[in-house]
């Protein structure tokens, strides 16, 4: 049995929401979906109010989601405009630098906007149009709220790139979506260590499918002489100080696209999810006041990375839209040493916390010092995301981190998702250690078994999401048939998360990870399919297989199965130089952990390698490897038992 955390009457009695409230309006969402989200959004600002709420059909032959499809808004306005009259001195942004020496930087609401609209009229002088696609690859500094808020102003698209990825994995992206632009910066800083931004993208765009790109803005930030390539590299500061304060909105309809982000799935290249202008926004803040129990006066701190969906939705739009403080940090959660967090958790006064069960597991293992060592009197909500959280790790992070005051919300969602599916309400349900508890307002989950069956009850299956929420995404960019494809066909009529999920007798929801190939390293999404093409793209690999396996601090880990090319000998050094292949190809969160050399790989008859059998070799539980009859030649299992990493 798991024991239960019962909300903490203190703060239910100053709660947004509490337990009847909840009930109330999660039946009211669900019995009367179109009522229900045509209130909630008179939350954002219109320039013409929708009439219709949602149009929407998970039939494969009907196929469409669509919601508030004559509403108009810029999101920018709803950002930053809006907050002027009453929050424009008030801290949009707090900038904390990755060296704590450096000055933390307080940007208004009054003077974000004013940083906005200049890149805004930058954007269009470079010829930026609405519609467009720009690409932004920068370190966690203000310019890139900026640079996405200005895309959003002028109705261009952004693909924000996760400034860890090296050139392959940019100039995929880039060509992708025929990216006009990309803003980069000269270097980025993470840990002490310089990152190569400005090279990375020369790199990226020497590669085939990158010539859309016409203008690189290269923010300063280091001062690193980079090379300028002339007339299509531009510095950010020149261009855009000149500019005015004030830059019309472009008025979108509300399914007009906000951005991309590049995900990976289970096959193929990464995905470019699409989102849409109104629904997004209207439920990243709703969730983000919600979820967070927002007041005015909180410091709210999320350390995820810009590059990622939670720092779309829970760094910038969902925070801003509300009108909060939003701490923006440029660093590592171990430098200068392990306490960095929690001093500037102190030196902020921050009072909302919500990071990854993977960094809360690599600070538990440095014991209780470097937490205690801080006050973090502040604090009064804690938040989890991006991959299941252990309950010793919840734990941990309930009583030292939060000295057992905090409520944890364990938030369930996916970048398809736009925001927060699955996710206590922290005045108005208890939590369970290791759960996302309960679905968000008009979120429908189900579990199907492997024939779609809806199952009852407290039972294990597959996620499913029956009906469609304003958050969710709209398309794969230029791809709508790999859209509905990919979620809708396994189980029709439902969406289908990709992960696996247990309910309980309270009818709480425990996700137990992805079910199909993909891996969660560190709460990042690696394709199975993306780190074997890049080691098959290696002249001495012919084949390659890679799975997944748990890791103490990562959740999992990358362990790969290498068949060389015939006439190429294994060696140590080859197998470094592997490594490093999939890091210079895709980036080094892509780094397999292990690699093993595979004479030959588990397939079946018709070839198809059999992962189920690696993956128990990765685990090293070889007793558990199933019915090994129907492979073409059962004994290259014994051989790669044998051979495992560290047998
Ligand atoms: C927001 C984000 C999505 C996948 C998702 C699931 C895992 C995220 C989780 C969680 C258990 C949580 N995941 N949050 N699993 N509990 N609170 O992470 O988006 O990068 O697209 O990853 O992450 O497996 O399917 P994304």
């Amino acid at each position: 049995m798991s024991d239960i955390y019962p909300v903490d009457p203190d703060f239910a009695a100053h709660a947004r929401i509490d337990r009847a409230a909840y009930a109330r309006d999660y039946q009211a969402s669900v019995r009367d979906p179109d009522a229900f989200w045509a209130q909630a959004a008179q939350r954002l600002d219109w320039f013409r109010a929708p009439t219709r709420v949602r149009d929407v059909s998970f039939a494969l032959e009907d196929f469409r989601i669509r919601w508030f499809d004559d509403g108009e808004l810029n999101a920018s306005v709803n950002c930053l405009d809006r907050q002027l009259a009453t929050r424009g001195d008030k801290t949009a942004l707090l900038w904390e630098a990755d060296d704590p020496g450096t000055a933390p930087k307080h940007v208004s609401y009054r003077e974000l906007h004013a940083r906005v609209c200049r890149l805004g009229n930058a954007l269009r002088a470079l010829g930026v149009e609405k519609g467009d696609r720009v690409t932004i690859y920068l370190p966690m500094i203000v310019e890139a709220a900026v640079a996405m808020l200005a895309c959003a102003r002028i109705g261009a698209v952004h693909s924000v790139v996760f400034g860890g990825f090296a050139p392959n994995s940019i100039a995929d992206r880039v060509s992708d979506c025929a990216s006009k632009l990309i803003i980069t910066a000269d270097e980025g800083l993470r840990g002490g260590r310089k990152v190569p931004l400005k090279a990375n993208v020369d790199a990226a765009l020497k590669l085939p499918g990158t010539d859309t790109v016409e203008t690189v803005l290269v923010v300063r930030h280091t001062d690193a002489t980079v090379d300028m390539q002339m007339p299509r590299d531009r510095w950010y500061d020149a261009v855009v100080d000149p500019q005015p304060a004030e830059c019309e909105p472009e008025r979108m309809n509300a399914e007009d696209p906000l951005f991309i982000l590049y995900t990976s799935g289970s096959t193929g290249k990464p995905k470019g999810v699409l989102h849409t202008t109104g629904g997004y926004l209207l439920y990243a803040s709703y969730t983000h006041e919600a979820v967070f129990d927002l007041r005015e006066d909180d410091v709210y701190w999320c350390t995820a990375d810009v590059g990622w969906v939670t720092g779309h939705s829970y760094i910038v739009y969902g925070p801003l839209a509300n009108g909060a403080t939003s701490l923006m940090f440029e660093g590592v959660p171990n430098y200068p040493d392990f306490s960095r967090f929690w001093q500037v958790i102190d030196r902020h006064k921050v009072t909302i916390f919500y990071t990854a069960p993977t960094a809360i597991r690599a600070l538990m293992r440095e014991g209780e010092g470097p937490v205690k060592a801080t006050s973090r009197a502040s604090l009064r909500l804690l938040g989890s995301v991006g991959e299941p959280i252990n309950p010793e790790a919840w734990r941990w992070y309930y009583e030292v981190v939060g000295d057992s005051r905090c409520p944890i919300v364990d938030t369930w969602w996916q970048t398809e998702t736009g925001g927060i599916l699955i996710s206590p309400l922290p005045g108005a349900i208890d939590l369970k250690p290791g759960s996302a508890t309960l679905p968000f307002y008009g979120v429908q989950p189900a579990l199907v078994d492997a024939n779609g069956q809806l199952l009852e009850g407290a039972t294990e299956g597959n996620l499913v999401i029956t009906d469609s929420w304003p958050g969710q995404m709209r398309t794969v960019y230029g791809d709508h048939q790999r859209f509905i494809d990919t979620y809708f066909k396994a189980y029709p009529g439902m969406y289908f998360t990709g992960d696996g999920c247990r309910r309980d007798e309270d009818g709480y929801y425990w996700i137990t990870g992805r079910v199909d190939d993909v891996i969660n390293v560190s709460g990042h999404r690696i394709g199975t399919a993306e780190v074997e093409s890049a080691l098959v793209s290696h002249p001495k690999v012919a084949e390659a297989a890679v799975v997944g396996f748990p890791h103490d601090i990562k959740g999992q880990g990358i362990y790969a199965y290498v068949t060389l090319v015939a006439g190429e000998a294994e060696s140590d050094a080859l197998l470094k130089e592997l490594v490093a292949h999939v890091r210079k190809e895709i980036g080094p969160i892509a780094s397999p952990d292990f690699l093993q050399w595979a004479p030959g790989l588990p397939k079946t008859r018709s070839g198809k390698i059999m992962r189920r059998i690696l993956r128990k070799i990765a685990e090293n539980a070889p007793d558990q490897l199933g019915d090994t009859s129907t492979l073409a030649d059962p004994s290259v299992v014994d051989s790669l038992v044998k051979h495992r990493h560290g047998a």
